[in-house]
């Protein structure tokens, strides 16, 4: 009995000093407004910019201290994301064919999806040789995999545009570039979490998934081509 009064106290009166600490600590430093990059939490500034290794603008963050390193962002995501969100979004390939996202693209496949657009001059070439190189290295590891290319500017990129886009970088086959009308790809971006509202600001993930299990995780998209074959692996041999 009375080593239960003690563990309610310690319970009880413990935490409390704990967290009043850490609320007083914490709220000065909530106010600085300091600017991280969305792919690369160890790029922080004062100012705002672009990140120096993607290019992407870096977003204000609240400079609450991390005590801890937060979780990867690939463990992160795969708790949060499902074949559920996949929508069945009309869309046009780089031939002009007219497929449904989900049912054409993703049902039942192991997939690596990314986001482009062909007039990017910054982390769009690097992503996309990048993805050339996963589908030769998966091809020669005899994975089957299908690459996804999703632009994020609809409007300039038309089929005939991302078809000599994907022959510029030699795009094998099993590898589907999508357009559409921009009101159904801004809602399939929505959908995917990958929603910008400006074209520049696209992020450089790829999301790698095994519909079949509805298995899903993300990475950084200029990662080691052998490390994103790694990962499709890993994501094709889910039961
Ligand atoms: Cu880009």
């Amino acid at each position: 009995m009375l080593l239960k009064v003690i563990a309610i106290a310690l319970f009880v009166f413990i935490p409390i000093p704990t967290v009043i600490n850490a609320q007083s600590t914490r709220k000065p430093a909530a106010r600085r407004v300091v600017y991280a990059c969305p792919m690369h939490p160890d790029v922080t500034s004062t100012r705002k910019g672009r990140c120096p290794k993607c290019g992407m603008t870096l977003r204000p963050v609240e400079a609450t201290p991390s005590p801890a390193p937060s979780p990867t962002p690939a463990a992160d995501a795969a708790l949060t994301f499902s074949s559920s969100k996949i929508p069945n979004t009309h869309i046009l390939d780089q031939y002009g064919k007219q497929l449904n996202f989900y049912d054409d693209l993703i049902k039942g496949k192991t997939v690596a999806v990314n986001f482009i657009f062909t007039t990017c001059t910054t982390v769009c070439p690097p992503l996309t040789a990048t993805f050339r190189k996963v589908q030769q290295t998966a091809t020669e590891r005899g994975l089957d995999v299908k690459l996804v290319s999703v632009s994020v500017d609809p409007v300039v990129d038309t089929p005939e545009r991302l078809r000599a886009f994907a022959e510029k970088f030699n795009a094998g086959q099993s590898w589907t570039f999508v357009t559409g009308e921009k009101g159904d790809i801004d809602a399939l971006l929505q959908s995917l979490g990958v929603a910008v509202t400006n074209k520049n600001d696209h992020t450089p993930m790829i999301l790698i998934g095994n519909d079949s299990v509805d298995y899903w995780t993300r990475a950084y998209g200029l990662s080691p081509p052998s490390r994103l074959v790694d990962l499709i692996a890993e994501a094709a041999s889910k039961k």
